[in-house]
């Protein structure tokens, strides 16, 4: 049986909208009105943030708070890297979606000789690099921090000095880079994506798996199919994102998108993927309260949450 440990990451400064800092404290609320004693079941370590830097401008217009997203980073990475080397299972509730940076930087860390394995969860690809990125929100460059790219074919952006030498210390983060490569990263349910990260999808040949194939194919077939593409990775990470369930169910988030998944197909689908022993971190993260009504989106959240869980540990 793994012993669970939870990561809290109240960090909301890789997003344009506010309040995904107070996802974890909704999903504790919306544990607390069902009853249910999750919380008090694990130990819990909560990750220091830089939230303070939302009351200052932000400098850089290519890579927003890129040096607070970097110090977030840098410690769940060392966290992560702990909760694995204590022979662990880390569940990681992140505020906005940049912290995977460090999440997967400290899998590769804890397992530096195997190759790591991605199976990423969401309505976006977070493949934009400070050269690309149309918004310069960092919850959408997560991806490409841990593949250090920078997709210079399809720049559009010149960032300025500091934001370059930033991204560099993003992308050699622990000092290893590529962290992951493209053969073994899984897109499931990505569909609100730029034409710059289209085009490394296409050259990268990057696995998608897409909300009309799920609903085609079924659960099984899928998780099947997902977890053959990440076969020869000995170490699998799961980042679920909210915002990769349907823009009908998952209001509760800064960037939601419509043609997604419902709340059963995910909670089945990950249910499913639980069952590979090689998963070694489990992530749920962009719950935003101040865009939800009546905290549906952190229970919605919750329920999922359980059933992993529950999975992880009757297995
Ligand atoms: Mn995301």
């Amino acid at each position: 049986m793994k012993r669970i440990k939870t990561l809290a990451v109240k960090s909301e400064i890789g997003a344009g909208t506010r309040g995904a800092s107070l996802g974890f404290d909704a999903i504790k609320i919306a544990a607390l009105d069902f009853g249910s004693t999750f919380f008090k079941q694990f130990p819990e370590e909560t990750i220091q943030d830089e939230n303070a830097m939302l009351l200052e401008p932000s400098r850089s217009v290519h890579a927003r708070r890129g040096k607070g997203v970097l110090a977030v980073c840098e410690r769940v990475s060392s966290a992560v890297q702990q909760i694995l080397h204590d022979g662990n299972f880390p569940i990681v509730i992140a505020g906005d979606h940049s912290s995977a940076a460090g999440t997967i930087a400290g899998i590769k860390s804890a397992y530096p000789e195997s190759p790591i394995g991605v199976i990423w969860i969401d309505a976006h690809a977070d493949l934009h690099s400070p050269y690309t990125t149309p918004s310069g929100n960092m919850h959408g460059m997560a991806l490409a921090m841990a593949l250090a790219e920078d997709n210079l074919a399809q720049r559009t952006n010149n960032p300025d000095e500091s934001t370059v030498e930033l991204w560099e210390q993003c992308k050699n983060l622990n000092n290893i880079s590529p962290k992951l490569r493209y053969e073994n990263l899984v897109f499931v349910t990505v569909r609100d994506t730029e034409p710059q990260e289209e085009y490394l999808i296409r050259q990268q040949k990057v696995k998608v798996f897409t909300t009309e194939e799920i609903n085609n194919f079924g659960i099984d077939k899928i998780a099947r199919e997902i977890l053959i593409a990440v076969e020869p990775c000995d170490h699998i990470y799961i980042s679920f994102d909210v915002d990769s369930m349907d823009a009908t169910i998952s209001r509760g988030t800064g960037t939601p998108a419509p043609n997604g998944i419902t709340e059963k197909q995910v909670a089945a689908l990950l249910q499913r993927l639980m069952q590979s022993p090689k998963v070694c971190c489990f992530e749920i993260t962009e719950v935003n309260p101040t865009l939800d009504k009546e905290n549906l989106m952190a229970e919605n959240a919750f329920e999922i949450l359980l059933k992993v869980t529950n999975q992880l540990l009757y297995d």
